[in-house]
């Protein structure tokens, strides 16, 4: 798997790779579900010097965030006082990681680095 993907982060079974085509490369978007995967996440992040989406939203729930298939997030690492569902009084429903790995919402229109995970 990982000389199918140079430059990427592996982290177990998991690739991260910074593109603009996760679905077309029939991955997803960064979706880490442990403080490990998080950290590789967060690794990219670093290195490109610029914060990226992770695949997570409460678009269906206000408050329920959830990955891609529905499912409740079982791991997460909120920054302080997020998510607060606030930019100037617009929601929030998508997910921002930080370059210490700390997440915020933020409204999805937001201009952000792709990571995608294989
Ligand atoms: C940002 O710019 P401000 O403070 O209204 C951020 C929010 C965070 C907040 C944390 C688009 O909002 O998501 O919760 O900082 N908005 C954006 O203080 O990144
Ligand atoms: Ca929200
Ligand atoms: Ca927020």
């Amino acid at each position: 798997k990982v000389v199918l993907f140079p430059d990427g982060l592996a982290v177990g079974e998991k690739i991260f790779k910074t593109a603009g085509v996760c679905r077309e490369a029939r991955g997803q978007l960064a979706s880490p579900r442990s403080a490990a995967e998080n950290e590789a996440v967060a690794e990219l992040v670093r290195a490109k010097n610029n914060d990226a989406y992770l695949s997570m939203n409460d678009i269906s729930t206000e408050g329920r965030f959830t990955y891609p298939t529905g499912e409740s997030l079982i791991y997460s690492n909120w920054a302080k006082g997020e998510p607060n569902n606030n930019n100037a009084g617009q929601p929030e429903n998508c997910v921002q990681i930080y370059s210490e790995g700390k997440w915020n919402d933020v409204p999805c229109s937001t201009e952000l680095l792709v990571i995608c995970e294989f």
